[in-house]
């Protein structure tokens, strides 16, 4: 893993602090919301049906992805833009990425193989552009209107800023009352729309579905989606977008009593971190940092949307620095984590690889797509995740700068150097059984064998092995040689 850049200044400095001794910090935060004994979800975002069902069955379910996140799936205006989808136009299961029949087949696909379903659900408004038209399912509307779903009066007109428009954030009505980007808002606090937006979700949970992300959570009160969630056949997973904004009214805390809620301020510090500040500063990282208590945080390193803000997140194209990122993620216990998968583009706009009527195609991992959930460091430590479920952390040790350490108690440990330098001969703590176990960020352990190097650590907990700069060493109880 290898990369830039800084601070040869500090490495002296750095490789004495090596030398202190090991520190516990408190107890670790409780574990987050989805429920049974696999939680992290892969965000398989713009795939289409075919592609997520075959993927549940080959990667996500032999890796131990819990979940699957889908993108939205009911009717939309027709484009080729990837935002076309969080336009709807009805509420038919049928959209670029498939029809209703593939949907359902893939729902089915992903539960044999052990993946549960989690939707990106579009409930805050309708479609945006002022003329009217014709949807991807072959619906006719005009903005404003959606035969026999809404008409005029199932919206909110602000009557601000001139375009009905969201401009001030400060102000909590206009962030719940106005339009996102002229997207048609509809009247959450009504009874009609909260029971067609429920048919919805109820259509979708007779598929098998078994989560929605609620998209646009900001925008609508939480007692109205708390009365949305009130009409459902059955209980579900939630997790809502409520983007932390510094200043803001609405804060993503008073959601939390619907469900689970994405920490945008998780991806923003932890890249803040691995960029310009130390990594030592990630021992209280989580709740200590003034983010969501840990068992309502979704989090992430980076979403469709903040890989695509200026100045933002880490993302694929940090590529060993992203797999590192993600690796501290998956093995640091606090919240619940989604692992995103990407397609790579130059456009903001630029829809996934698709054939000449926008459909999209079915994915090719590495031409076209990034497919990071497959990155073998990251598919490997779901495996830790998973095998590390509900142990503390203990043995946390740092250099003082961009070297760090940390158990999960008598499950796992992780070692991650992300100095310009390597760090050989050191010895490590891990309060691990004694044994000899596969190293799941070089290797994949499968079946008793490790393709990568074996780490032996000792009758008293310790290892020796040498770290190269930006780099890291992890084992689990759940990749141990015989
Ligand atoms: C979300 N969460 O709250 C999604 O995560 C985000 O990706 C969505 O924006 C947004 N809310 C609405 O669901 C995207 C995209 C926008 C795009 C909208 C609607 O980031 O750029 O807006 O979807 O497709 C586009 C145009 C915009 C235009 C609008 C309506 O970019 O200029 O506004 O359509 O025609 C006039
Ligand atoms: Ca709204």
């Amino acid at each position: 893993m290898l990369r830039r850049r800084r601070r040869s200044a500090l490495l002296a400095v750095g490789l004495l602090a090596g030398l202190l001794a090991p520190v516990t910090v408190a107890a670790p935060p409780a574990t987050a919301t989805p429920s049974g004994s696999k939680k992290v979800i892969a965000n398989l975002w713009e795939w289409n049906w075919p592609s997520v069902a075959s993927e549940c069955t080959t990667v996500l379910g032999p890796k131990g992805y819990g979940y699957v996140q889908v993108s939205p799936p009911q009717e939309h205006v027709r484009g080729n833009q990837w935002w076309v989808a969080y336009q709807p136009v009805s509420y038919r299961i049928e959209s670029r990425k498939g029809t209703r029949a593939q949907f359902q087949s893939m729902v089915n696909t992903c539960h044999a193989a052990g993946v549960k379903v989690i939707v990106d659900a579009v409930i805050n408004h309708m479609s945006g552009q002022d003329a009217g038209g014709t949807g991807w399912a072959g619906s006719s509307y005009q903005h404003y209107t959606y035969p026999g779903n809404y008409q005029s009066q199932d919206f909110h007109y602000c009557g601000r800023n001139g375009n009905n428009d969201i401009a001030n954030y400060g102000d909590r009505y206009e962030v719940q009352n106005c339009e996102l980007v002229n997207l048609a808002d509809l009247k959450t606090e009504s009874d009609y729309v909260r029971t067609r937006l429920a048919t919805y979700l109820n259509d979708l949970l007779s598929l098998g579905v078994d989560g929605f992300r609620m998209d646009a959570s900001k925008h609508m009160p939480a007692a109205d989606i708390a009365a949305i969630k009130g009409k459902l056949s059955r209980s579900t997973y939630i997790v809502q977008e409520v983007i932390y904004g510094a200043g803001e009214p609405v804060l993503p805390t008073e959601y939390t009593g619907n469900g689970d809620v994405h920490e945008f301020r998780y991806g923003k510090d932890l890249a803040r971190v691995f960029r310009s500040e130390r990594l030592a500063y990630l021992s209280n990282f989580g709740e200590g940092w003034g983010h969501l208590p840990s068992n309502v945080s979704s989090v992430f390193v980076d979403n469709h949307d903040t890989q695509r803000d200026v100045g933002g997140v880490l993302t694929y194209r940090d590529r060993g620095i992203y797999a590192l990122a993600n690796a501290f993620m998956l093995a640091w216990p606090y919240g619940s984590p989604t692992v995103m998968s990407s397609y790579t583009y130059t456009n903001r706009d630029a829809g996934p690889p698709s054939d000449g009527n926008n459909k999209t195609l079915n994915t090719t991992c590495y031409s076209g797509w990034e497919c990071e959930h497959r990155w073998p460091v990251i598919a490997n430590m779901v495996g830790f995740r998973n095998a590390t479920e509900g142990a503390g952390v203990s043995n946390w040790w740092d250099n003082g700068y961009q070297h760090i350490a940390f158990s999960r108690t008598g499950k796992g440990f992780i070692t991650i150097n992300d100095e310009d330098f390597a760090v050989n001969g050191r010895s490590y703590y891990t309060g691990l059984p004694a044994g000899r176990y596969c190293d799941v960020i070089h290797g994949t352990y499968d079946n008793g064998s490790c393709s990568g190097p074996v780490i032996t650590v000792d009758a008293n907990g310790w290892f020796a092995a040498n770290v190269p700069a930006h780099d890291a060493i992890a084992i689990h109880v759940g990749a141990r040689l015989s």
